[in-house]
């Protein structure tokens, strides 16, 4: 794969062999695959927007090693882009790690002159997106991807560490400018203008876009969706958490085989159980708002239930997999809210015993423990947490809205849809999504609670 674009001295994108012979010559990563490099497997599976992905297997275990490109995969070199992304990926895996160990892929090495991030490799997995578009249930799934984002949001945020240690991270994560931009123009500008990156099912959903144009209500709320984003500082976030971005374990128990469906491996290594679930990809992760992360997880299982009478074989045959689908949006949410209040208010008790001098260690600015003391403190403190909470979820709400517009008519699209082959069905399921999504971003207040935007979705399905 060679490129014109002008590369950094030693950087190089792998193909099979030249991957083969680096591993072999890294000591520690040749050990883990164990036996001959000659006998080992390697397969280049990327399916993404933007990378490779290549899974090393030997007798001993197996490597994920993700690389990046010096433009956007599935554009081509017409679409420059730094390769920095693996940089900020690892970054966000070594910080993030400690707390989400088994909700996410470990770090195992990087290697900056090539831009590779080498992690465990996941042997019994598959993309959740495409379970769900396979009618696969996976009940702990989305009470994982909730403590993944409950766990890595508060450890990074305020409420957590002192100001200082969280603005050395912000500063950090402020330099991923180059996956910002793709976030800032595909998410909140794109889609709501002409542009050439945009596309849509048409002409089936032509009135439907040009309608979208004209609607000023719903491009103040994207812009002051957009303003939140790059202006809301509260936590690191993963930045694209949808369902391309969780592997969930196969249903059938089975390895990782190849593209032929050969050579699938016993259930057993890293990760073999059957609710098994991790978070992979934090290649956008930037400070922001939380509900951006949640609003986008919600968005893509809200997708994933608008389009089940895409894939039904026979007329309601995917109506029972749909509702699962659906009450995932409030399993996720309520998990998520109950992690993230429960590890507060644990921070909480812990820092008030280190105010009163009886522990070491570094007590969070946000909140103040000397402020919230005693029993009338403590019950303050709780309805703080509700209000606060309260906030994450009015912003889950819109946040929902524009990445289902996004993921619709912009440029990057879902296989929920996309595998609907029959443009009619696709348009029409398309079209429902849609009237959700304006309804979120524009009136958020209306969905007061979680069930309310279940409900709106069954109403605007039936
Ligand atoms: C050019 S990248 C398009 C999309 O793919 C990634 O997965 C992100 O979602 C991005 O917005
Ligand atoms: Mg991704």
């Amino acid at each position: 794969m060679s490129s014109t674009l002008s590369t950094p001295p030693g950087y190089a994108p792998f193909d099979l062999d030249s991957l083969r012979r680096w591993l072999a010559g890294k000591p520690e990563l040749a050990a883990r695959l164990g036996g001959d490099p000659e006998g080992w497997r390697v397969d280049e599976v990327g399916d993404g927007n933007l990378n490779l992905v290549f899974l090393a297997r030997g007798p001993a275990g197996g490597l994920c090693i993700k690389q990046s490109l010096p433009y956007v995969r599935v554009a081509g070199e017409s679409w420059p882009l730094p390769l920095e992304r693996a940089w900020f990926e690892q970054r966000h895996l070594a910080d993030t790690g400690p707390v989400v160990a088994g909700l996410a892929p470990r770090l195992i090495a990087y290697d900056p002159v090539l831009y590779a991030v080498v992690m465990e490799l996941l042997p019994h997995h598959k993309i959740m997106r495409l379970a769900l578009a396979d009618g696969e249930r996976h009940d702990h799934a989305s009470i994982k991807v909730a403590e993944y984002a409950a766990r890595a949001t508060f450890a990074t945020s305020v409420l957590a560490r002192p100001f200082e240690a969280v603005a050395d991270l912000q500063a950090v994560y402020a330099r991923n400018q180059a996956l910002t931009r793709i976030s800032v123009d595909l998410i909140f500008t794109h889609p709501y203008i002409e542009h050439e990156r945009n596309r849509w099912t048409s002409p089936q959903l032509d009135d439907l876009v040009a309608d979208l144009r004209g609607d000023i209500p719903l491009k103040r709320a994207a812009a002051r969706l957009g303003h939140a984003f790059l202006t809301r500082h509260e936590a690191l976030l993963h930045g694209d958490l949808h369902s391309g971005s969780v592997m969930v374990a196969r249903r059938d128990g089975s390895g990782v085989a190849r593209r032929d469906g050969s050579g699938a491996a016993p259930l057993d290594g890293p990760g073999a159980t059957p609710d098994d679930a991790r978070v992979i990809d934090p290649e956008f992760a930037l400070y922001g708002p939380i509900g951006f992360d949640l609003g986008a997880y919600v968005a893509n299982l809200l997708m994933a239930y608008f389009s089940q009478p895409g894939h039904e074989q026979r007329l309601g045959d995917r109506a029972d997999h749909a509702e699962w689908i659906l009450s995932q949006v409030g399993v996720f949410w309520r998990h998520f809210a109950a992690r993230f209040d429960a590890l507060w208010s644990e921070r909480s008790a812990t820092a008030t015993g280190q105010a009163a001098g009886q522990a070491s260690g570094q007590a969070p600015d946000a909140y103040p423990a000397a402020l919230f003391a005693g029993a009338a403190g403590r019950a303050a403190l709780a309805d703080e947490r509700r209000v606060f909470l309260d906030g994450v979820y009015t912003d889950l709400v819109g946040y929902a809205g524009i990445e289902i517009i996004r993921r619709t008519i912009g440029f990057a699209h879902n296989l929920d849809f996309e595998r609907i082959a029959d443009p009619e069905r696709r348009a029409a399921c398309e079209r429902r999504t849609l009237r959700l999504a304006r309804r979120l971003m524009v009136d958020p207040q209306a969905f007061a609670d979680i069930t309310s935007i279940e409900q709106a979705a069954r109403e605007l399905a039936s």
